[in-house]
């Protein structure tokens, strides 16, 4: 069932100016304050800005009604920490990319459904933005690092792509893939021999699960470049690598994938990854993890919380090589 009601993360100005207009008068108190020097650049530097910084297409769908049926024990972390201390190496490997993010283009923007599929095909975001129902989903984030984050990410189910994309009835696997583009990302210039592009891949049972989601949104607003603009994965049960960033392609096959991390590091990434307090990573004991903005550490616990909605799938499977 969803309820719409009104969300304890929501900054006064957002309720009462719709988002463009807030930004364009900050825009313009900018322009006014750098005062005379510059009113001769003004209309220059007013339409360079706008295009750094162009009013997102879809910005008219957020916010979308939440579903109340996915509940966080914590609150919500705050925007500005969940939007500045960032994994997307793409752009750097420091956790500071927001301004080298900037540059990632989002429009136009297309995926690919491929591979196994009864009709391969190309479709532009904004057209996938349409055939999808958007809701807003309260979930828990936990980086392979041991920190971890509370999110109001909006997008749509998984397994709702899944069954309009059609995929074959032998397909096995889907597997998505993030822009590779070295003249915004670099990123892929720093670490050439790393396997772009960035790589990850579900079961099709993983990809039906309940809770696996795709993300177009984030505070009510489109999602930001640097969260990976302008569609990536959740999957809350597992560790935040999975979380696939920018999607540019999702392919269906009967062939388990290899994906960026097991290439790059195959003793310390598995394909699970599933949060597990009780094995940790050679270099991160799991047991217990920082909270984004919090500074203080709690217990991580098993599937991140979700075990409910997905121990299921991995019974007898706790022996599997890198079942973190
Ligand atoms: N393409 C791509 N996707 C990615 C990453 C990345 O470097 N590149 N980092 C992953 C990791 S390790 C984490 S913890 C999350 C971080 O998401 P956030 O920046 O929105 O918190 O994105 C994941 N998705
Ligand atoms: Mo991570």
């Amino acid at each position: 069932m969803l309820i719409k009601r009104k969300r304890g993360w929501e900054i006064p100005e957002r309720e009462a100016t719709p988002e463009h207009i807030f930004e364009d008068r900050r825009r313009l108190a900018k322009l006014i304050a750098a005062g005379p020097i510059l009113a001769a650049a003004a209309p220059l530097l007013g339409r360079a800005a706008f295009a750094a910084d162009a009013p997102d297409p879809s910005a008219g769908l957020y916010p979308a009604m939440q579903n109340l049926r996915y509940r966080l024990d914590r609150e919500v972390t705050a925007e500005k920490n969940a939007t500045s201390y960032n994994n997307y190496y793409e752009f750097n490997t420091s956790k500071d990319v927001v301004s080298q993010a900037q540059k990632l283009p989002i429009r136009p923007w297309t995926v690919k459904i491929e591979g196994m599929v009864e009709k391969p095909m190309t479709i532009g975001i904004d057209d996938l933005l349409k055939a999808m129902k958007l809701e807003e989903r309260l979930y828990r984030h936990r980086c392979v690092e041991a920190w971890s984050m509370a999110v109001p990410w909006t997008g749509f189910a998984m397994k709702d792509f899944v069954a309009w994309a059609k995929p074959a009835s032998g397909a096995k696997y889907v597997v998505m893939k993030t822009l590779a583009d070295k003249s915004s990302m670099p990123g892929l210039r720093q670490n050439p021999f790393w396997p772009w592009p960035y790589t990850e891949g579900l079961t099709m049972e993983e990809a039906n699960n309940e809770l696996a989601f795709l993300v177009t949104g984030m505070y009510g607003k489109p999602v930001a470049k640097q969260n990976g603009a302008p569609l990536r994965l959740a999957v809350p049960w597992k560790y935040g690598f999975k979380s696939v960033k920018s999607i540019v392609s999702f392919a269906f096959t009967d062939k388990r994938p290899k994906t960026f991390w097991e290439e790059v590091g195959p003793s310390e990434y598995g394909f699970w990854a599933n949060v597990n307090p009780k094995v940790s990573h050679p270099r991160w004991s799991q047991a217990t993890e920082e909270v984004l903005g919090k500074g203080n550490r709690v217990p991580t616990v098993i599937y991140n919380g979700y075990e409910e909605f997905v121990a299921d799938m991995y019974k007898g499977m706790e022996k599997e090589p890198l079942f973190m």
